[in-house]
């Protein structure tokens, strides 16, 4: 298994309150690198305005890989949701996955994520739901062409209202039915939403859709300073075969830096067993 954190690219210009490591672009990639860390999760917000094949670089001499890019800062500063109320700003959010899934052909990441970027459903009514598969069938199609998949997120409740578990997630990813959609859990929601910390895991993984996963505790702080039994999901993946990245995405508390290398000193000790 692989580890990384979720970092800002350089054009957001808000601090994203579960973006790890501070200061400059390239000075978090030598961090990351001196963290000894695999790869970087991206939370771009406007990746039109990014220079891909200098950031591409920039991580290769970092030897950091781009682990995913991350929607999650696309809601969180422009308010562009897929599912949204008014057609013109969900039309935008569309293309915004367009530009998203373009970005990480030309970084180097497999994949894009899709957590409370998706919207609600409830502030569509009624066919919220075709309209969200139908506009992931196309996002997935041109992930296709570009050699990029899509991870859908189920999070809490308290941020969507469609596909808040792993079996809903299931469900709805075979109603898109596109090979490149799969699913990523965030361990903070599933200790929400989930009956068992390894089962939606091994759910996942047995219809080979376990594509990503998000860490934090049930407070959203690193793993380890809070109740979620890290162990024993780590040994479920492990067991399972899962070999793709683990990626830190919580709270930079007490600060983004510590909060990182708190983080992969546990995850490490765990890890090791
Ligand atoms: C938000 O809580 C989250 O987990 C993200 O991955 C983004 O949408
Ligand atoms: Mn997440």
């Amino acid at each position: 298994m692989k580890l990384s954190v979720a970092v800002q690219t350089p054009e957001v210009n808000r601090a994203v309150p579960v973006a790890l490591l501070a200061g400059t672009f390239e000075e978090r990639l030598g961090k990351a690198r001196r963290l000894g860390l695999d790869g970087l999760e991206l939370m771009a917000a406007d990746p039109a305005r990014l220079d891909a094949a200098a950031i591409r670089a920039a991580l290769e001499q970092a030897g950091l890989e781009a682990a995913a890019i991350g929607s999650g800062a696309v809601a969180y500063c422009t308010g562009l949701t897929l599912l949204h109320a008014d057609g013109d700003v969900a039309a935008q959010a569309s293309s915004r996955l367009d530009d998203l899934i373009e970005f990480a052909a030309r970084v180097g990441a497999p994949l894009v994520t899709i957590g409370s970027f998706r919207g609600w459903l409830s502030s569509v009514g009624a066919g919220g739901r075709e309209r969200l598969a139908g506009v992931l069938r196309c996002a997935a199609r041109l992930g296709r062409e570009r050699g990029v998949r899509l991870a859908l997120e189920p999070p809490n409740r308290y941020e969507s209202d469609i596909v808040n578990t792993a079996e809903q997630g299931l469900a709805f990813v075979a109603e898109v039915d596109q090979p490149a959609l799969g699913l990523l859990l965030d361990t903070y929601h599933v200790n929400i939403e989930e009956r068992s910390w390894t089962e939606p895991f091994r759910r996942l993984m047995s219809a080979d859709k376990l594509w990503h996963v998000h860490l934090g505790d049930n407070n959203r702080l690193p793993p380890g300073q809070g109740l979620i039994d890290f162990p024993a999901i780590v040994a479920t993946l492990s067991e399972l075969g899962y070999t793709r990245f683990l990626s830190a995405e919580l709270l930079a508390l007490p600060d983004p830096d510590t909060a990182a290398r708190q983080t992969l000193e546990y995850m490490r000790s765990i890890l090791e067993v």
